[in-house]
């Protein structure tokens, strides 16, 4: 499968030429045999007042001493300030005596010092380089094709310290990613300390436990969240200046913004909700009302701090999915758009946006909107667009004449699975490290001159279910839902300028692996290809890892050395590992295949009528109770005939969406249908047998009253035959 490609990582024997292997592939790269050996007595040189604060940044990484006077002849490194390169231009040339970086810009000599990184051993990235070490002979010319190239962290769904956001900076920008879209407040969460309103944080930053904000994924006894005080926001602000990356704030508006409108009630349109019961079921209003004067002064308060905290010239304020029945249900609202003759809602997001945007004219900023903003027409042609949707949206946006950021959930959300088996969003599709590769623009129909007005690519990390998949570590989760994925956002943005995805590929695994392992990133590798064919298993390697296996029959991990006869291929499960780290898990297809035996569905839960209990039946997944649940209630699935199986799970809530779910309770299991026998606890919502004996009914009995969901989510029966 993959295309043995002449990429070579280790050090260099005799004098064959190594070829470099950049992620993002330099614009050109000429790789040559004169290595240049940095040893203790290497000088770091630069002269260049513009570049002081990346002397410190590189011997951070290379432990060498620096002069900013005379350039010694050789046994250096210089950065040397040059004229007429572009913005993130650089050039960097390697030979046995010294190695030359020259930018005209900062930002070129941060990304020639990327660059430089890349060329030494993987080990640079643990900040423990010995030396001497081997700097790989070549000649860079190197300018990126997008000045945009973004990753958007949430740290609303899922909140991150600001040490982890720190990290983040840093691995983004190994990858010359060079805007950093922050994501600070949604319906989960405000998480940026506002002075004169310290309620929005106080209140706004913490869920669960009887705090206004309902708690998700059965954290229901806990209080849980965090924010970053303004000294942190500077604090992160400058290191990623330091590091080329421009921070983008966000504040969702006015959309989203459920946490806001909890901490500020009176924010909301004029109407009582009906919704909100004694067993937890918030007012899940999400949306700030568009006609009372008061929010602007109120809003006008909060961004006129957050505009001063960042130097970025955009601000992004949201846009996205304003649920418009919640403005349509409002007397004031609705009057205002009857007094000007509309129907359509989206007029009164045009005067929200219009105005929210000349609040930020007033602190110097210019918005950043999600692609829904701008269709009602009002937004100035500065506007930067998200283009979230899919590329055609991208394509009506752009034809509009405003600078598109490219980000399709189909190909840069980092918040879909990346394969059937794993966690994940789905409704983008899987996206794999080679799907954010394959974004092609001619393929999505995009002329060379529609490409020249693309601003840039993101991706974005929406972190719903970071915190359910990582528990405590959900950061390392986070790490796995972003890398590799963004290596392959950063070539998109960077332009391409190398092969098709084998060569990519190549230079991701045999080079790039070894770097994110020194980074200490806990990134996915690919598992390998299984194929059965003729009674014979065997896996094809897609990457360097070692593969391993194990068969439902015992429990013995074994490395796979050659095909495995067997006319029950779905009993084996494989994975590789490299360095430690472990693919995720795969089978052959059979091994997922699943049964759908007749089934009715009842529970002491009233259902939705819309997406009843009859579906069961169908086994459709939009099967939904109209309450949340309480202490005691069960759901009972009866089978026409008692079922035998190698496997069967019962869930609620989406399979691997944590929400709506019976979070506390047990499974029992009958076999004539009457009496029944406690077999299993619910873990999030789901319970599994193995090799269970007939089954005539099963049982999810409910131990607590749900706090903060307002309906469970019941799944169908997952069925595995008997082999
Ligand atoms: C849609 S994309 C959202 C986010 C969710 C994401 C989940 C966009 C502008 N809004 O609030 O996190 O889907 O995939």
């Amino acid at each position: 499968m993959a295309a043995i490609i002449s990429v070579a990582c280790s050090s260099l024997r005799n004098d064959a030429v190594s070829e470099v292997a950049i992620i993002p592939q330099p614009q050109s790269v000429k790789s040559h045999s004169n290595s240049f050996i940095a040893k203790r007595s290497t000088i770091l040189v630069s002269s260049a007042e513009e570049f002081v604060p990346l002397i410190s940044y590189l011997q951070e990484y290379l432990p060498i001493t620096s002069t900013s006077e005379v350039t010694p002849k050789d046994n250096c490194i210089v950065l040397s300030l040059v004229d007429g390169l572009d913005k993130e231009e650089y050039r960097l040339s390697v030979s046995k005596e010294r190695v030359e970086l020259s930018a005209s810009h900062y930002g070129g000599m941060f990304n020639a010092i990327q660059t430089l990184l890349q060329l030494l051993p993987s080990e640079v990235y643990t900040k423990q380089m010995r030396l001497p070490a081997e700097i790989k002979g070549c000649e860079v010319a190197d300018i990126p094709k997008f000045p945009y190239r973004g990753f958007m962290l949430d740290v609303s769904r899922t909140f991150m310290s600001k040490e982890d956001v720190l990290r983040y900076i840093d691995y983004i920008a190994y990858h010359k990613i060079n805007k950093f879209h922050w994501h600070l407040t949604d319906n989960q969460g405000w998480r940026i300390e506002i002075k004169s309103h310290p309620e929005l944080t106080e209140i706004g930053a913490y869920r669960g436990n009887g705090t206004p904000n309902r708690a998700a994924y059965g954290k229901w006894n806990e209080i849980y969240g965090g924010f970053y005080t303004q000294d942190e926001i500077r604090e992160v602000v400058a290191y990623a200046a330091v590091r080329n990356i421009e921070v983008i704030p966000e504040i969702d508006l006015p959309g989203h913004s459920e946490t806001l409108v909890h901490v500020h009630p009176e924010m909301l349109c004029n109407y009582v909700n009906e919704r909100v019961d004694l067993y937890g079921n918030y007012d899940k209003r999400s949306v700030v009302c568009a006609t009372k004067e008061s929010n602007y002064i109120l809003l006008d308060e909060i961004l006129s701090e957050v505009c001063a905290l960042f130097p970025s010239k955009y601000f992004h304020i949201g846009g996205d999915e304003v649920n418009l029945s919640q403005w349509k249900s409002c007397p004031d609202c609705s009057a205002w758009l009857k007094e000007r003759g509309y129907t359509d809602g989206h007029k009164l997001e045009d005067m929200f946006i219009d105005r929210v945007q000349g609040i930020l004219a007033k602190y110097g900023k210019t918005p950043a909107v999600w692609n829904e903003a701008i269709f009602g027409g009002g937004l100035s042609k500065e506007t930067r667009v998200h283009g979230w949707e899919n590329p055609q949206v991208c394509k009506e946006v752009m034809a509009k004449g405003y600078p598109t950021i490219f980000m399709p959930k189909y190909f840069f959300y980092l918040d879909m699975k990346q394969s059937m088996q794993e966690a994940g969003n789905t409704w983008g599709g899987y996206i794999d490290v080679q799907k954010v590769y394959s974004f092609d623009f001619a393929k999505e129909g995009f002329s060379p001159e529609e490409v020249a007005q693309v601003e840039g690519f993101e991706a974005a990390a929406w972190s719903e279910i970071f915190l359910s998949q990582g528990g405590d570590k959900s950061t390392d989760f986070v790490e796995y839902q972003t890398f590799p994925r963004l290596c392959a956002l950063a070539e998109q943005g960077w332009g391409k300028y190398g092969g098709e995805w084998e060569e990519f590929h190549n230079r991701l695994y045999t080079c790039h692996y070894d770097r994110m392992a020194d980074m200490g990133l806990n990134f996915r590798i690919t598992p390998p290809a299984v194929r059965f064919e003729d009674g014979k298993l065997s896996v094809e390697k897609i990457d360097n890892g070692t593969v391993y296996y194990r068969s439902d029959d015992s429990n013995r991990v074994r490395k796979f050395k050659g095909a495995i006869d067997t006319d029950i291929p779905g009993k084996y499960v494989f994975w590789s590992e490299y360095r430690g780290i472990k693919s995720p898990e795969v089978a052959d297809s059979s091994r997922y295949e699943t049964i759908q035996p007749k089934v009715t569905l009842t529970s002491s839960m009233p259902e939705n009528p819309k997406r009843g209990y009859a579906r069961i039946a169908e086994y459709d997944n939009k099967i939904q109770t109209a309450r949340t649940c309480h202490k005691g209630d069960w759901i009972l699935y009866e089978f026409e005939e008692p079922v035998v199986c190698r496997q069967i799970e019962f869930y609620t809530g989406t399979y691997h969406m944590p929400g709506g779910v019976v979070h506390t309770g047990y499974l029992e299991v009958s076999e004539d249908g009457k009496t029944f026998k406690r077999v299993a606890d619910l873990e999030h919502g789901k319970a599994r047998l193995c090799n269970p004996g007939p089954i005539k009914a099963a049982r999810i009995v409910s131990e607590t009253t749900s706090r903060g969901q307002s309906s469970v989510s019941i799944g169908v029966p997952l069925v595995y035959p008997k082999w």
